[in-house]
């Protein structure tokens, strides 16, 4: 080290100077502003057991009010469960998702519904589709192999 040009221990002191700080930077902040993981997500559901337990245990459509659904869905490698989905224009949806096994990704073409799915967790978001047609719904969370044949549809029914 002590041979070392003087402009190089310079520039080494520069770097490893730069990324203390930066760490030191990330670190405090992640702790001072109490950084988690992201929200929407409370409910916790055992992953290995989660198809047996309630709601899981009966995914697909449920109508619980007069113009209002509840979609139950699980995600795998590498698919949906129900993989369609019907439901009639204009009606508010709700949508209740969890992983089975790894992180996937929820994401309904043309809406603003984009959904983490993360194992031991359930997600929820409610989304009223206003034009009748089919959405694409794909993860967007690489979770392995067959990621690129993880879709499916929701067909909105006039
Ligand atoms: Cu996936």
């Amino acid at each position: 080290m002590l041979d070392m040009p003087k402009l190089e221990r310079i520039w080494l002191a520069i770097g490893i100077g730069s990324l203390i700080i930066f760490l030191l930077i990330t670190g405090v902040l992640a702790v001072s502003m109490g950084l988690n993981p992201p929200d929407g997500m409370e409910a916790t559901v055992e992953p290995e057991i989660v198809d047996t337990v309630p709601p899981f245990d009966d995914t697909g459509v449920k109508q619980i009010g007069p113009n209002e659904y509840e979609v139950t869905m699980l995600s795998f490698m590498f698919g949906y469960d129900p993989g369609e989905v019907r439901i009639p224009k204009g009606a508010k949806v709700h949508f209740k998702l969890t992983s089975k096994d790894v992180v996937h990704g929820f994401h309904i073409a043309g809406t603003p519904l984009n959904l983490m799915l993360v194992p031991g967790r359930i997600t929820e978001y409610s989304h009223t589709f206003k034009k009748p047609g089919e959405f694409l719904f794909v993860c967007h969370e690489y979770c392995g192999i067959g990621h690129q044949v993880m879709y499916g549809k929701v067909i909105v029914e006039d």
